[in-house]
């Protein structure tokens, strides 16, 4: 089996340069109302253009001003989004029944070897892959006017990591025998489970890159680590065993809001937080989710961020509020808080 790895570019800002003309080649970020820079919300994402100033994901929308102020900046279109997200799963389907859904613009397709070499006429499964991904990329793009990048390995780590390799319309082939050279020079970053935590551990010991994280031992990474250094210490040589997960399972459900100015009446907080339950609680009940745990989530002015849970299995709305404000009132009274969010997680 060959994995095939699918993101599309700048997801959400290219949908919106695509359906307004004024704004092609032009920088565009996509989130809150940056409010001049007063806004407070964050960055969902912004295109290529604007990436060269600096803006990414997740960056507070005031600073993403800051840095840009010419930007042209959109508010989310979360239900266009969604249909466009539909219309691509819809073509990957005709190529694979094998797709593990990530997100709303990501996938995994597993390709059976022996039917890729047949249908495309190859010896090389790695080249009838690469031709495959290259009619699923002219799809998209011929019906959705959208770029994809795609990468191709042996398994799901692999194939990710290829898939970034060359963002931005690219195409990236892993064969076996590039596997080392590959990973060589590429951030410990890139691989999952690894975030800034774990990057700062191992920067300790000086490992940067995947080259240097190999020149580890299994048993020194399990004892920094634990099962967690032992996925590490495979990864780094390219081996990855994780299946392809067609039937992709909600694992939670949550909302949060940040204030307009930093709150610290418990009683707004409180309140917020109800209609925050109310609202999750209402999804958790469309979808059929049935959950075990209720989280609440903090986050003061500072940035510093906390979370508090508890099972809650069968609880009832009042038992829910009950719990809801008993784990929200660890955090009140300290100091004044610029997010709350509610999680509801099953398991
Ligand atoms: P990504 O695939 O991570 O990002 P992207 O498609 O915008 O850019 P690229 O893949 O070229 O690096 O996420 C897909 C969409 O999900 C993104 O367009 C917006 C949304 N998103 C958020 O709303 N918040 C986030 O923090 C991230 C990472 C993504
Ligand atoms: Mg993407």
């Amino acid at each position: 089996m060959l994995i095939l790895h699918l993101d599309m570019d700048a997801f959400f800002a290219a949908i919106e340069e695509r359906d307004n003309p004024y704004l092609k080649e032009k920088p565009i970020v996509v989130g809150a109302d940056p409010k001049e820079g007063r806004g407070r919300g964050v960055v969902s994402t912004a295109n290529y253009e604007a990436r060269k100033y600096g803006i990414h994901s997740a960056m507070p929308i005031s600073q993403a001003y800051r840095l840009c102020p010419k930007a042209y900046f959109l508010p989310v279109n979360i239900e266009k989004y969604q249909k466009v997200s539909q219309n691509i799963f819809a073509i990957l389907q005709k190529y694979s029944f094998l797709i593990e859904k990530i997100s709303i613009d990501e996938a995994y397709l597993g390709l059976e070897e022996k039917k890729l070499c047949k249908d495309f006429k190859k010896d090389d499964p790695y080249e009838a892959a690469k031709i495959l991904a290259k009619k699923i990329k002219d799809e998209i793009f011929e019906k959705e006017k959208l770029t994809a990048s795609c990468g191709i390995g042996q398994n799901k780590l692999l194939a990710k990591i290829a898939s970034d390799h060359q963002k931005q319309n690219g195409l990236t082939v892993v064969k076996p025998n590039d596997v080392d050279e590959f990973l060589r020079n590429k951030p410990v970053l890139s691989l999952p489970g690894i975030g800034p935590k774990t990057e700062k551990v191992l920067l300790k010991f000086n490992v940067k890159t995947v080259g240097d994280l190999k020149k580890l031992s299994l048993k020194r990474l399990k004892s920094l680590f634990g099962k967690r250094g032992e996925d590490f210490y495979y990864f780094a040589r390219g081996i990855d065993n994780r299946p392809i997960e067609t039937t992709h399972q909600t694992k939670s459900i949550g909302k949060q809001i940040t204030f307009q100015d930093d709150v610290d009446k418990p009683k707004v907080i409180i309140e917020t937080a109800y209609s925050l339950l109310k609202e999750v609680l209402a999804e958790a009940e469309k979808e059929k989710f049935s959950f075990s745990t209720l989280e609440v989530i903090v986050r003061y002015f500072d940035f510093e961020t906390k979370t508090a849970q508890m099972k809650v299995d069968g609880s009832s709305f009042n038992d829910l509020k009950n719990h809801l404000l008993k784990l929200l009132l660890k955090f009140l009274g300290k100091k004044k808080i610029r997010l709350v969010g509610v999680r509801v997680v099953k398991g």
